[in-house]
């Protein structure tokens, strides 16, 4: 069977439950989050088998999101707890200053899951897994993240990324000398215009492929927004356009369409029906707070495609 390992730093959300600047807001509703969770969270739900590596403190949070991510199926044997530093939590703000928009606010400087190094991996776990999977985010958070990131990477049979650039945990020049090298290491890129401006300079979907595809990449999926998603594989490009749908939070929508484009693809599904279900995933996570419970499983994915058919 084939197996997903995805390396990086869950955390607990702490979600506006009304709109507008943290300040005013008076309800945090938790859920259980980070790039990399989001992303094997799909994976399962597709039917892939995925590992997450990652550290949590051993506190209330660390133990929360073991407890949550064995439950939903995610193989949680290489999560360490660690006894020096606690988990790390994030706040998100909802529909300000940007109606539909969400913004994260950190608290993860000195977080378990920043310490997490080279000596944190089964280096025999990461060479037999089909994929390897992780994020921006990972390389952002420390350097000892990054190498760990870079290592499995350079380890693995093959790697998927979601370039993921977070401004608030590192400069735009910081973020393009690191991923313009992670990059090197990568089969399957999932980035946006945004991201790609910062790394190559290029937003164009074809101008975005070719510089990719001179680093090394062979399938680029470009996330567009509502105008769609282009998918740049083995020679052919495809566009799958966005449905429209009431936006409650759109946070953790990236991930799950990753999550869910990658696993279905190494099933062997057609990259057509990968990138349909995975946009339906994604879809669906922004119609509400959270990011990772409501992605669907291939039979809901396939009902909500012909529903909006
Ligand atoms: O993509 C969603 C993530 O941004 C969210 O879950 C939090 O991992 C996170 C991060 O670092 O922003």
């Amino acid at each position: 069977m084939k197996k997903i390992i995805a390396i990086g730093e869950p955390m607990v959300e702490l979600n506006a439950f009304t709109q507008g600047r943290l300040r005013d807001v008076n309800y945090f509703e938790k859920h259980i989050a980070g790039a990399e969770l989001n992303f094997c969270m799909a994976s399962v739900r597709s039917g892939v088998p995925c590992s997450l590596i990652a550290k949590v403190g051993n506190d209330e949070f660390g133990y929360n999101i073991i407890e949550y991510a064995r439950g939903k199926g995610i193989d949680v044997s290489m999560i360490k707890v660690d006894t020096e530093h606690p988990t790390a939590i994030f706040f998100v703000q909802r529909g300000f200053p940007i109606p539909m928009r969400s913004s994260s606010v950190y608290y993860r400087k000195g977080s378990a899951g920043s310490t997490i190094s080279v000596n944190d991996l089964d280096l025999e776990k990461i060479r037999e897994a089909d994929i390897v999977h992780t994020t921006g985010i990972t390389m952002a958070i420390s350097d000892y993240a990054r190498e760990a990131a870079l290592t499995a990477m350079k380890e693995a049979r093959m790697t998927s990324f979601d370039t993921n650039i977070r401004l608030n945990l590192w400069s735009p020049e910081k973020a393009r000398d690191t991923l313009r090298e992670a990059i090197k290491n990568v089969d399957i890129l999932v980035t946006d215009p945004d991201d790609t401006q910062i790394i190559g300079g290029v937003k164009d979907p074809d101008e975005a492929f070719s510089f990719f595809s001179s680093l090394g990449v062979k399938t680029l999926v470009y996330k567009t927004g509502i105008e769609g998603t282009f998918v740049f594989h083995e020679g052919r490009k495809i566009l799958q356009r966005g449905f429209h749908v009431q936006v409650e939070d759109p946070t953790g929508a990236g991930d799950s369409l990753s999550g869910t484009f990658v696993s279905l693809l190494l099933k062997g599904k057609p990259v057509e029906y990968a990138i349909s279900h995975a946009v339906a995933s994604a879809t669906l996570v922004v119609t509400v707070r959270g990011d990772n419970e409501i992605i669907p499983d291939e039979e809901s994915a396939e009902k909500f495609i012909k529903e909006f058919k």
